[in-house]
């Protein structure tokens, strides 16, 4: 059983098995969380990256997908990268956002992690609405089946914070 846990802060302060990454496609670096990781977690995890691109993900990374590598200086032992899908009013993305998290809980499993720290991915420079991300983040983690003993939202500010609690308190009931 999974327990979905909230914190409000920068993740990349986070301890935890597993470190999940706001990416793009191209998986080498941008702003929001992903400048934060991989500033904080140093060069390493940029070296790995670009190891992918040059291997089996040279087209990038697909959205609603998620591959795990090393965190680096971070206080974990992955970072897992999944891109998000950029929001769009005329066309609904909600299953590519529903994808990510199921992407990240089954890299998890296959790593063995058992805390994984997780973002409102695509809330960003993706501009999903907070509280639509937030609903589609909580349920599908819950209908999720996987091994992680920990998933804890880690939500920048306040009304990010805000959101992820009131859904995560109306999917209890
Ligand atoms: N810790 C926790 N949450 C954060 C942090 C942090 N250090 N920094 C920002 N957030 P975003 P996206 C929040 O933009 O929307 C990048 O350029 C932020 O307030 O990081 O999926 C990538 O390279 C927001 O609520 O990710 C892609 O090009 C949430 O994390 C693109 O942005 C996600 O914001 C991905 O955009």
């Amino acid at each position: 059983m999974t327990t979905l846990t909230l914190v409000q802060g920068d993740i990349t302060r986070e301890s935890a098995d597993a470190i999940v990454n706001a990416a793009n496609s191209s998986l080498l670096g941008g702003g929001g969380v992903d400048g934060a990781i991989h500033r904080r977690g140093g060069p390493a995890i940029l070296e790995e990256c670009r190891g992918l691109r040059a291997g089996h993900l040279g087209k990038g990374l697909p959205t609603g997908e998620a591959v795990a590598t090393t965190a680096g200086d971070l206080d974990a032992r992955w970072v897992i990268h999944t891109v998000g899908p950029v929001w769009s009013a005329e066309q609904d993305r909600s299953d590519l956002l529903a994808s990510c998290y199921r992407s990240c809980l089954r890299v998890a499993d296959e790593l063995g992690a058992r805390t994984v720290a997780v973002p409102a991915i695509s809330t960003g420079v993706y501009s999903w609405p907070m509280e639509d991300a937030a609903r589609i983040a909580v349920e599908t983690v819950r209908a999720t089946p996987n091994a992680v003993a920990e998933v804890r939202f880690v939500l920048f500010d306040a009304r990010a914070y805000a959101a992820f609690a009131s859904r995560l308190a109306c999917s209890r009931t």
